[in-house]
């Protein structure tokens, strides 16, 4: 079974379920049907868990508590043990030719892990235009939500998931064979609000080990909502950093100051980023904003199950047919 999106219960980043929230213009549309997700509807047996785990720690107030322990489980020191048990178990296949990549730029993937683990980010390389401009088109007419386990629904996004030479840079960096734990399509429908907390620079720490791919479906220049990395400082969180995992811009500024990096780029711009390097989302004006996320970690831990459950992807899927289906119909949102 492909794997489904990644959740977490102590994830810190971002909403409960893999929820799509309809904008008011899609509802008089009659799209907003299959778009609205309950979010207790859920019928997986593990997915069911693990939310019911979530909810019950923030019920008893427990949730922040719960947080700092996996965070220093997870970050401490003795995550070399783990680290190395994982690379014996899950040795890296030798890295593939690229001659079957999709991708442009992406070319010595040993260079560009270094890079990574140097500064936390690599910007490499852009998506083909074509697939660009199918995902950018896409977005533009999907409501604005959170859409899960795209890999699942979508080609473009399945295929980029296991590209070669994207995997070629996720062996180099983990030394084991990469994991998909989730493909996320974010799209935004206001920049200058933030419910997720991501205009807020944070750390995420899916698992022992982690790397996110990011594709800007939009062209994002310096007056957008651009994402923005303090280069390396996955590196310098110290000990402190275990428990402060979000800081303010101040903070951010005095102690990153020089390595905080704008990452800028035409719509189909690809960088690598290891989330544990804190970051944030630029606040902007524009009134849409979509990003690709695929998270890949270095094995797929009890925790680490879907966030959606069957349903939840059947309206996804529905809800991405519908707008397909709409496409050569309506004018698009932006
Ligand atoms: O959208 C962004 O630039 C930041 C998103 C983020 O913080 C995340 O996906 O972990
Ligand atoms: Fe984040």
């Amino acid at each position: 079974m492909p794997p489904s999106s990644f959740v977490d219960p102590l994830c810190e980043d971002s909403v409960e379920s893999g929820a799509v929230t309809a904008d008011t213009e899609y509802q008089e549309a009659g799209i907003a049907q299959s778009a609205r997700v309950e979010k207790t509807a859920t019928n997986d047996g593990l997915v069911w868990l693990v939310i019911a785990l979530r909810r019950t720690l923030k019920r008893t107030g427990l949730l922040p508590l719960a947080r700092d322990l996996r965070a220093i489980m997870v970050l401490g020191p003795w995550r070399v043990i783990p680290r190395f048990l994982i690379r014996q178990l899950r040795p890296a296949a030798p890295l593939n030719t690229i001659d079957d990549s999709v991708l442009t730029g992406i070319l010595d993937p040993i260079a560009i892990a270094e890079e990574i683990h140097r500064n936390s980010i690599a910007i490499e390389g852009a998506l083909p235009r074509d697939m660009t401009d199918r995902l950018r088109i896409l977005a533009e007419r999907l409501p604005a939500g959170e859409y899960q386990d795209m890999h699942r629904i979508d080609d473009d996004v399945r295929r980029l998931s296991e590209d070669v030479a994207i995997r070629n840079v996720l062996r180099s960096y983990f030394r084991c064979e990469p994991e998909l734990i989730g493909a996320t399509l974010d799209i935004s429908s206001d920049e200058s609000f933030d419910p997720k907390g991501l205009h807020e620079f944070h750390i995420d720490y899916p698992g022992w080990e982690s790397l996110c791919v990011f594709v800007y479906l939009n062209d994002i220049t310096s007056d957008k909502s651009y994402h923005l990395v303090a280069k390396g400082s996955h590196r310098r969180r110290g000990v402190k950093g275990l428990l402060r995992r979000r800081i303010s811009d101040e903070e951010a500024q005095r102690r990153f100051g020089p390595s905080l990096q704008a990452v800028l780029g035409p719509a189909g711009t690809i960088f690598f980023e290891n989330t544990e390097a804190y970051h944030r989302r630029q606040p902007g004006k524009e009134k849409r904003r979509a990003l690709l996320k695929l998270t890949y970690l270095s094995h797929r831990g009890i925790l680490t199950q879907g966030r959606g459950s069957k349903e939840q992807f059947a309206r996804t899927a529905r809800l991405v047919e519908t707008v397909r289906a709409t496409e050569l119909t309506r004018e698009p949102v932006l």
